[in-house]
């Protein structure tokens, strides 16, 4: 049984949809980051970082944030989602780290100035914008022979990217102008799992995103 610690964001819901997709059992603990829940002492001694996701394997004791950790964690303890084959694995690693590192970061900051914060600071606005328009063109290219980032695979590094496209108008992108990131947004969009992670902790005021399937 795993525990969740989440809240509902992207990077929470790539731990809740990889959970579904997985078939892994788990028991989910709100932590409303808006309430500032984040910083207690609870749950601060299982994500240091006082960010969620976090989760806690009632297995084996093992405590985990970050949320790439937390699903190359869950894909290796069921045996899905992310590739034996060597080359694979670390494409799909490669992927992840990316998504990590590169498509998080510069979507949320965009979020942070498009959508919560417009008019504050133009030069941010601007800077996040063409960051973020550039990335989803890295992204259009990746899927421009492929359904799947890595290949005709699924994978956590798809999971680890949805959540954020899936909320592209807050970031001004038009996904028409990304035919192929479209096709593969709402590939995964018609997946149940989705659905359910998506409901996870509680289902929020922002709807299932546009063009999947209720
Ligand atoms: N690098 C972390 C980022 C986690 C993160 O930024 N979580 C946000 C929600 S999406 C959070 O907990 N924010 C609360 C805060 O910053 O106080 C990961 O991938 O798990």
């Amino acid at each position: 049984m795993i525990d969740l610690y989440t809240w509902a964001t992207p990077n929470g819901r790539k731990v809740s949809i990889a959970l579904e997709e997985l078939g892994l059992a788990y028991t989910v603990h709100p932590i409303d980051i808006s309430k500032g829940e984040q910083y207690s002492q609870e749950f601060t001694a299982i994500s240091p970082n006082q960010k969620i996701p976090a989760i806690v394997d009632r297995e084996n004791g093992i405590r985990l944030m970050e949320s790439g950790a937390i699903l190359m964690y869950l894909a290796q303890k069921a045996g899905k989602l992310l590739p034996l084959d060597e080359v694979k694995y670390w494409e799909t690693i490669q992927w992840l780290m990316w998504q990590k590192s590169g498509l998080g970061p510069m979507l949320g900051l965009a979020l942070h100035y498009l959508k919560f914060n417009r008019g504050k600071s133009t030069y941010s606005e601007e800077r996040f914008k063409q960051e973020t328009h550039r990335l989803y063109g890295v992204l259009e290219q990746q899927l421009s022979d492929r359904d799947f980032i890595t290949g005709d695979e699924y994978t956590i590094a798809d999971i680890a990217s949805w959540p954020w496209v899936a909320r592209h108008e807050f970031q001004t992108v038009d996904l028409d102008d990304y035919p192929n990131v479209k096709a593969w947004y709402l590939r995964i969009a018609e997946r149940p799992a989705v659905h359910a992670g998506w409901a996870v902790p509680v289902p929020d005021e922002v709807p299932m995103p546009v063009g999947a399937k209720d």
